[in-house]
């Protein structure tokens, strides 16, 4: 099954960031992310067996995740695949911190692939028909966050769909 770690954003901010979407969309074109789908990835797992899956899902379980503020002040853009996204203009260090944290775990458990660099980032729009980002509004929204979520991702003709499959712990 195709997994991945994620901050899934708290209610305010999924409507802020579905606003924002509606914007991007307009200027850009593309596929807009529904908002239920908007989230932070921390890390890609891709395909895992079912047993490993499992004990990734009981590790995630027993994380605290320090409490932290991440500012989303950026517009970016991913060449390819055409993905327009919201995220911070400075490297936040505690999210770099927490991205090298759950890669250790995970490859003490035996996953692999880890990438060389991390651009936390919110994919508002794929395949979108213009990079072109000039004209939208300046952005200054604060993500608070105390937990994290491991997610099963299934695909089917409609796209993909997120079903949370475990939660770390609460500080
Ligand atoms: P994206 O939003 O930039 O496409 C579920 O697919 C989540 O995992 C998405 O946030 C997606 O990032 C990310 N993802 C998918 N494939 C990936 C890959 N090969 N490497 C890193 N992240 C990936």
């Amino acid at each position: 099954m195709r997994l991945f770690l994620a901050l899934v954003p708290p209610p305010e901010l999924r409507r802020r960031l579905g606003e924002l979407a509606d914007l991007a969309h307009a200027r850009c074109g593309g596929r807009r992310m529904p908002d239920e789908s908007l989230h932070l990835t921390l890390a890609f797992l891709g395909e895992v067996a079912e047993e490993p899956a499992d004990a990734v899902a009981s590790w995630v379980r027993t994380l605290a995740v320090t409490p932290g503020r991440w500012r989303l002040d950026h517009w970016g853009r991913f060449r390819r695949p055409g993905i327009v996204w919201l995220g911070a203009s400075r490297t936040d260090t505690a999210l770099q911190a927490l991205h090298g944290r759950l890669w250790d775990g995970l490859e003490h458990r035996g996953l692999t692939g880890r990438p060389d660099s991390f651009v936390p980032h919110i994919t508002l729009l794929r395949r979108a028909d213009t990079l072109e980002t000039d004209g939208l509004p300046d952005v200054r929204l604060d993500w608070t966050y105390n937990q994290l979520e491991l997610i099963h991702s299934i695909t089917d003709d409609r796209g993909a769909r997120y079903v949370s499959l475990a939660r770390s712990g609460t500080p």
